[in-house]
Order: structure tokens, then C-alpha cells, then sequence
């Protein structure tokens, strides 16, 4: 039988409706959303309801790390040198560590409003590079620490095979990450059973064009399309200028020109980060029909630069944004982030609104659900019939909130909520993972986090 919930107000993909009835099914999937209906015997949400958030782009092992890079080690520190100390971190991930990490960092998310999570997932093997007994071991954590924090998960183990542009070995610190492309392909297919029976989907993750030489790039694309045609592929691409002139160097195209000359990008890509394209490769890029992953925060912290969101939106360009690095897990500070850097910028306000909605807020929400459905492969693009029950509910009565109208609420809470989480309660497939801003496992996860962070930084 079909479970209900009737909101007063509720953010459907066309904006506010009034009187929403929103119905699912066993399977979690919206069966109906009805614009004045009467609530009838179905229970009253607290406050207005929103589509929960996709967050398309997560290293889960590096939330224990995030904060302890916030110091200066050299004359000028860079994305390179921070990803130095990155791999010495990486290098002490254990299978019970980045269960404990991962289970944790998804209670946070669906704090927040993610209620999806791509994990772009390298760490593959024991230090020094041997694979596990069971080769899918940590691959394996991660599903399962999705499962018990009842998030959405899209998992995309990565390939790895070398140091640079052109097929450089791999260094020792990075023999955890390395898998030939058949050896990619076969943990896929070990992986799908467990999968299936959470609902999550498989993709793939070629890292980038520095770490994936031309012909393993086909041949796992190729790989991954029998398997299923419709699995999701992303890479990061074009994050620091650094890259694209090793790029350059290397074939004399830019990262992206590259990747659209050699692969046949479309919908099923989400491209991270894009950060550095000139103007022919965002109007390349977003007619592909693909994803830009964009990361606000951890751009930020990693100093890569800043996405040209009006020339990405104006060659009507899709986009949703992720975690990362997880230095903020919060999806209203990542949109916010994302209206100011363009601010900043071009030295205007309001950059981000759309053509039909004024409210920056609730233009960035809806399309970065939009886009970040299409880049997790999931049904999870909204409070539509036949995406899954993802959503949150918004505590009307938080000072942020209170007394404002409907159709600001979105932006105070993306730009206004300060601290104070304005999530009320959260569902995943239909069923409530936070109730009263807090998930069921918050304690319990939280000291599990503490104290293998406390291990792997002793
Ligand atoms: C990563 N992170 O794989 O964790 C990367 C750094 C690299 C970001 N690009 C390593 N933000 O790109 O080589
Ligand atoms: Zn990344």
C-alpha cells in the first residue's frame, strides 16, 4: 500500500505548489504528487518540503582529513603540495576506517539535504598496492555504510594506471590506486550483486586524462557500455591550469577539446570540475549533453579558480554540485559558495537566478537536483512521479525561516540559515532517515568517526 505525506507548501521541479499530496510506494518511488488535495488521512509535514539534494562528487576517506591541511608547509603552497599530504593520508585508510569515516560522513550529508552520493572511490588496495583477499573490499565498506546510513549511492570505482599525461608509471603512492583494465571491469561485475540489492547503481570513474592513457579510456568505456549502457562515467578534468599545460604539452589540446576529440561524451559523463575551458569548450562541453560536477568548496580550498556559471548556463549547460573533499558538507553553503564566487567575480548580485525563477535559492536548488540526478543514474530528480521519495522538510519555525514567505524561504535558507541547520527531517525511497535535525545513528557514528580519525592521524 502506498505511505503519504501532505506538505502545505512544497518545491516541485516547476517551483512552489500549495497543498502537495505526495504519495510512494513499497519500492520508495513517488506515485503521485498532487497540487491541492486535502490532506485526508495522510500525516502533515512540518513545514515546507524541498527535493532532496544529489551530491555528485565524494572522496568519502578524506572527510577525516579535512581541517588538517590549513597550514602553511612550504613558500606557497598549492593543490599539489596539499595532495602530497593527501596520499600520505590516503596511504593509512584501512577497511574498518573508511566504513567508520563513510558511515559518518553520509549521517552528515543527509543532515544537510544530500539524500545521494556519487562516490568517486580510489583507494583500491592494502598499502604498498596488493589487492585485498577480497579484491572489492573497500569498494564493499562503502556500500555498506551507505546502506546503514540510508543515503543513495552511485559508486564509480576509479581507474588509475599513471602519474601524468602520456602513460608516466604510477608513483609508490599511488600503488593503491592502480588496476589494469580488465581487473577495472571484472570488479564491476563482482560488485553488481551487492549493488542491486540496495538499489545502488555502478559506474565508472576513469580519474582524469593525467591518470588514464587513451586506450584504456576506450577500452573501459567500451568495457562499462556492455555491461550497461546506461552506467554513469565521470572524470575530473581541467581542475588546475597546471593540468592543461601538461595537456597541451602532451597533445596539444586542452583537457576538455581533448576529451570531446577522443571520447564520446554525453549525458551519461559528469565532468569535474571543467574548472579551466576557454569559451568554444564550454560551448563543446554543454552541448555533449554532460554534467559539470562543480565542487565550490573545494575548488575554493584548493585553490583551482572559478566555473563560468553564466557562460555554462547561457550554452544551456546542466550542472549539480558535490562535497569533494568534504571541507564543508552542507548543500546549501556549496550553492552558496556558488552565487558568490560569480559575485565576486563580475562584481553583480544575483547572478545565478533562471529565466522563470527570480529566487537565486530555489534556481540553484532545483537545477543542481536536476543535474546531479543525471549524473548519480538514478530516479532521483525531484518530487516527480516515478523519482524516489528524496526529501527534506524544512523547519518552519527556525528563527532563519519563520514568518517569511514561501517563495523566500529556499534563499533565506541557502544564504541566510548562518549555523543553524533549517532541515527539519529528511527521507530516503520514503522512509524518514532525520527526524528533529538529527539521524538516527548521529552518536554512535560520530564516535565510531572520532575514533578512527584519532587512529589514522596517530
Ligand atoms: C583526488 N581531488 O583524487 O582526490 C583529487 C586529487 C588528483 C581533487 N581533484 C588528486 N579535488 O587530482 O590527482
Ligand atoms: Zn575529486
Amino acid at each position: 500500500m502506498d505511505k503519504a505525506l501532505f506538505a502545505e507548501h512544497a518545491l516541485l521541479p516547476s517551483g512552489w505548489a500549495r497543498d502537495v499530496l505526495l504519495c510512494w510506494d513499497a519500492g520508495g518511488h513517488l506515485t503521485s504528487v498532487t497540487p491541492g488535495s486535502a490532506a485526508g488521512s495522510a500525516p502533515r509535514a512540518a513545514g515546507p518540503v524541498i527535493p532532496g539534494m544529489p551530491n555528485l562528487h565524494s572522496h568519502a576517506f578524506q572527510r577525516a582529513f579535512a581541517g588538517l591541511t590549513e597550514y602553511r608547509a612550504q613558500a606557497q603552497d598549492s593543490f599539489w603540495s596539499w595532495r602530497e599530504l593527501m596520499y600520505r593520508f590516503a596511504a593509512r585508510i584501512a577497511p574498518e576506517s573508511l566504513q567508520a569515516i563513510a558511515t559518518w560522513l553520509y549521517v552528515e550529508m543527509l543532515e544537510a539535504g544530500y539524500t545521494s552520493v556519487c562516490e568517486f572511490h580510489y583507494v583500491h588496495h592494502e598499502p604498498g598496492g596488493r589487492p585485498y583477499a577480497d579484491d572489492a573490499t573497500l569498494s564493499l565498506a562503502l556500500l555498506r555504510a551507505a546502506q546503514a546510513a540510508g543515503i543513495g549511492i552511485t559508486l564509480l570505482p576509479v581507474l588509475y594506471q599513471a602519474s601524468g599525461f602520456g602513460g608516466q608509471a604510477p608513483r609508490a603512492t599511488q600503488a593503491r590506486f592502480i588496476r589494469s583494465t580488465d581487473n577495472m571491469l571484472s570488479l564491476l561485475e563482482r560488485l553488481a550483486p551487492a549493488a542491486q540489492a540496495q538499489q545502488a547503481v555502478l559506474g565508472l570513474a576513469p580519474h582524469s586524462l593525467r591518470a588514464v592513457p587513451p586506450d584504456s579510456l576506450r577500452a573501459a568505456v567500451a568495457g562499462l557500455t556492455a555491461l550497461d549502457a546506461r552506467a554513469p562515467i565521470h572524470i575530473h578534468i581541467a581542475e588546475q591550469q597546471q593540468e592543461v599545460q601538461d595537456c597541451l604539452a602532451w597533445s596539444g589540446r586542452r583537457p576538455v577539446q581533448w576529451l570531446l576529440e577522443h571520447a564520446s561524451v554525453d549525458a551519461r559523463w559528469c565532468l569535474v570540475h571543467a574548472t579551466h575551458m576557454t569559451p568554444d569548450e564550454y560551448l563543446a562541453a554543454a552541448r555533449s549533453g554532460a554534467v559539470a560536477g562543480i565542487c565550490p568548496t573545494t575548488e575554493a580550498n584548493l585553490g583551482d579558480g572559478i566555473f563560468d556559471m553564466p557562460l555554462w548556463l547561457q550554452r544551456g549547460g546542466a550542472w549539480g554540485v558535490g562535497s569533494d573533499s568534504h571541507a564543508c558538507v552542507n548543500a546549501a553553503e556549496e550553492l552558496m559558495l556558488l552565487e558568490y564566487s560569480q559575485r565576486l567575480s563580475l562584481r553583480q548580485r544575483n547572478v545565478l537566478a533562471g529565466a522563470g525563477q527570480p529566487q537565486v535559492g530555489t534556481a540553484l536548488w532545483l537545477a543542481a537536483v536536476q543535474g546531479g540526478a543525471q549524473a548519480a543514474g538514478r530516479a532521483v530528480a525531484g518530487l516527480a512521479v516515478g523519482q524516489r521519495a528524496d526529501f527534506a522538510v524544512l523547519d518552519a519555525g527556525h528563527v532563519a525561516l519563520a514568518g517569511l514567505p514561501v517563495e523566500a524561504l529556499l534563499s533565506a535558507h541557502v544564504f541566510a540559515s548562518s549555523r543553524g541547520n533549517a532541515l527539519q527531517g529528511v527521507w530516503t525511497g520514503g522512509a524518514q532517515r532525520v527526524v528533529a535535525g538529527r539521524h538516527a545513528l548521529h552518536a554512535r557514528a560520530a564516535q565510531d568517526f572520532i575514533a578512527a580519525r584519532a587512529a589514522l592521524i596517530a
